[in-house]
């Protein structure tokens, strides 16, 4: 992993040649970079990270002295645990929204779409469309595909508000589950209003319990995976087409020296799919032509990029980290976004360059970048619009200055769980019976972000090399997959860095060990492909082999995420700490109490190797209480010795 280009620090921030590249040459140029930034940071303050530290009202800002010298209360009375739950239910809460509203966007194109009311968008996938439909009971005899497609649209309307009292999707979550949610009291009941009534919930004077705001917190993260993600996920399939297996590549070598370079950032499909195919008008081709170039190049960074290479085979430029170093290679015309996970800094950047920076959804407009307001019901045109302006910026383009690092590396994506069961012969019976002879040991989900305060994809890469050599199916979303997909995991012949099990499982079946299952919202395909398994077992999701991994979090969305995925029954290993070790009882309660009522917990463990290690033990006790064979895991001896970790971040080992 040693880049010949990289210095010294380069290295210590990122275990990518082509990122440490373009951070020596940032230094080079004095462009700051988000590792600047976190530098000039310090320290951070320790109220905060803790959770002790609250501004819900004008009575405060209060903070609670950890040290227990200092006051205990806030102004209202609040202590440390009132103060950590809410403080928790509240990033729960943005991160819910953030996936919700995304879905709600594709539901209201999709309805649109359905009335005719847009250009660009069809229905690519009619069989999904209908079973869709049948599952949530909008009727489809004799029925036209635009007919259906307007009832699901309605149907699902209703999961953002209240009427209707339940989700539509939540009868996909096994039957012992469902009765665990209404028992505790947790069933989300609409989308907007789990979010609304965390939001009510957390003022000043509403909940003053913290484990009843934490179980609140795990409804409204429930209305997140089993809701506004999965309508986004299912509805994106039915309009783009539901991904099946396909080759691309990765990294800042994606990018082309002779080409109009457009990387499109962010999360929602909505645009990058209309970009996509406006890229490829021949109009716009043959001006890009007359301009010098040879073509118009396409490339995705962050969740936007997981949707098109899911889906189109679309190269991904880099993960979260990538998206200030991608602008430093000069050979970008524009880059394109929506929203979430964008930096302000890299209007910032851009200036440095002939880099457009297009803004696109009037929820997010970024001071001094170019703000071109989409619309679907003009989605086409606006599309070429955009990509014109692309094409025009690269007479502006300064070819001395363009330095793109590195070679592609070739990486497959598009296992959504069709795609999965379809390679399994259209059951999970192979998968089953993988597991339940030992040959596969169980699967884990590793996904999520990148964070500054580690070196970018060392624990996504280290953990998910730990397990797949023991025999444990790994699947990827967000940007742990594309971390993986620069490590080389994601191809067919890394079969050959698993363990015999799971190397022979992968052989047979043609796929990588490391399965890519999309974008941010596609953990939904994780819990569905879950929720499947279980019932197909006649268990619940809690009795699996599985487990989740966040080794490199940053966001309230990534926290969300944990938080439906263990409350859905399985646990959770986080890499970075939570603000939340100001309470004991609320860590006591996640990393503990939780377990017996859930039947799964969050784990904090920033060592990628330590965190393998419990993963495995978990899965193995998982696998004896089911009755299949199990092995007493022992500590690699090649293991490198635990890293140094603050205090009290160890927890639930
Ligand atoms: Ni997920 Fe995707 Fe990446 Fe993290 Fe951001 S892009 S939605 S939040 S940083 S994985
Ligand atoms: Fe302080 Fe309570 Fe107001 Fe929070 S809600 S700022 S703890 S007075």
């Amino acid at each position: 992993m040693s880049g010949s280009n990289g210095n010294g620090r380069a290295r210590r921030l990122t275990i990518n040649e082509d990122a440490q590249a373009m951070i020596d040459v940032a230094r080079r140029e004095g462009i700051e970079t988000v590792w600047d930034r976190l530098e000039a940071q310090q320290p951070q303050c320790g109220y905060c990270a803790l959770g002790l530290s609250c501004r819900n009202c004008a009575m405060g800002p209060c903070r609670i002295d950890p040290f227990g010298e200092g006051p205990q209360k806030g102004v209202c009375g609040a202590g440390a645990d009132v103060i950590v739950a809410r403080n928790l239910g509240r990033t729960i809460a943005a991160g819910s929204s953030s996936h919700s509203d995304h879905g709600r966007d594709i539901l209201e194109t999709f309805g649109a779409m359905a009335r005719g009311d847009t250009t660009g968008y069809q229905i690519a996938d009619e069989a999904k469309l209908r079973r869709l439909a049948d599952e949530v009971g909008v009727p489809t005899e004799g029925q036209t595909a635009q007919e259906v497609a307007i009832g699901l649209a309605d149907a699902l309307l209703d999961d953002y508000g209240t009427k209707k009292g339940s989700l539509s999707f939540i009868g996909r979550a096994p039957e012992a589950r469902r009765a665990l949610w209404a028992e505790l009291g947790i069933t989300p009941r609409g989308i907007d209003r789990e979010n609304v009534e965390m939001l009510h919930r957390t003022h000043m004077g509403v909940d003053n319990d913290y484990v009843n705001t934490l179980l609140h917190a795990l409804r409204t993260a429930l209305s997140d995976g089993w809701g506004g993600s999965m309508i986004a996920t299912e509805l994106s399939d039915v309009m783009f087409g539901t991904p099946a297996p396909v080759m691309s590549e990765v990294n800042l070598g994606v990018l082309r020296t002779d080409q109009v370079n457009i990387a499109m950032h962010g999360h929602n499909p909505l645009l990058s799919d209309v970009i996509v195919a406006a890229a490829q008008d021949p109009e716009l081709i043959e001006l890009a032509r007359s301009l010098g170039a040879t073509g118009i190049n396409v490339v995705g960074l962050c969740c936007t990029g997981n949707e098109m290479l899911m889906r189109r085979g679309v190269p991904m430029a880099g993960n979260h980290l990538m998206q200030e170093l991608v602008l430093i290679t000069g050979a970008l015309e524009a880059m394109v976004v929506d929203y979430q996970c964008i930096m302000p800094s890299i209007v910032d950047v851009a200036k440095c360059y002939h880099t457009k920076i297009i803004s696109t959804s009037d929820k997010a407009k970024f001071t001094g970048a170019t703000h071109v307001s989409f619309d679907p019901q003009h989605g086409a045109e606006i599309a070429q619009q955009i990509v014109r302006m692309a094409v025009e910026a690269y007479a502006d383009r300064n070819h001395e200055r363009v330095r793109i690092p590195g070679k592609p590396v070739r990486m497959m994506g598009g296992f959504s769980v069709e795609a999965i069961l379809g390679a399994l012969g259209g059951t999970p019976k192979p998968l089953v019976d993988a597991i339940a002879s030992g040959a596969i040991r169980g699967a884990v989900a590793v996904v999520g972000c990148n964070n500054p305060k580690l070196p970018q994809d060392l624990e996504h890469i280290e953990l998910t090399q730990r397990l797949i050599e023991n025999d444990v199916l790994v699947l990827v979303t967000g940007c742990a997959a594309v971390a993986n997909g620069k490590a080389g995991h994601m191809v067919p012949e890394a079969a050959a860095m698993a363990g015999p099990g799971l190397r022979s499982v992968c052989e047979a079946l043609g796929i990588p060990p490391v399965l890519h299952m999309g974008s941010c919202v596609d953990n939904s395909r994780v819990i569905a492909l879950a929720a499947a398994l279980a019932d197909y077992l006649g268990v619940d999701i809690d009795k699996l082999p599985l487990a989740g991994a966040a080794p490199e979090w940053y966001s309230e969305k990534a926290v969300a995420i944990g938080s439906y995925v263990v409350a859905s029954g399985i646990t959770t290993v986080l890499g970075v700490q939570p603000a939340i070790f100001g309470s004991p009882n609320v860590v006591g309660l996640l990393a503990g109490g939780l377990d017996d009522v859930v039947g799964a917990k969050f784990v904090v463990e920033p060592d990628p190797a330590e965190a393998a290690l419990w993963i495995r033990r978990l899965i193995e006790d998982k696998r004896r209480d089911l009755g299949l064979p199990f092995t007493e895991v022992v500590a690699d001896a090649l293991a490198p010795a635990a890293s140094a970790t603050p205090v009290g971040s160890r927890t639930g080992a």
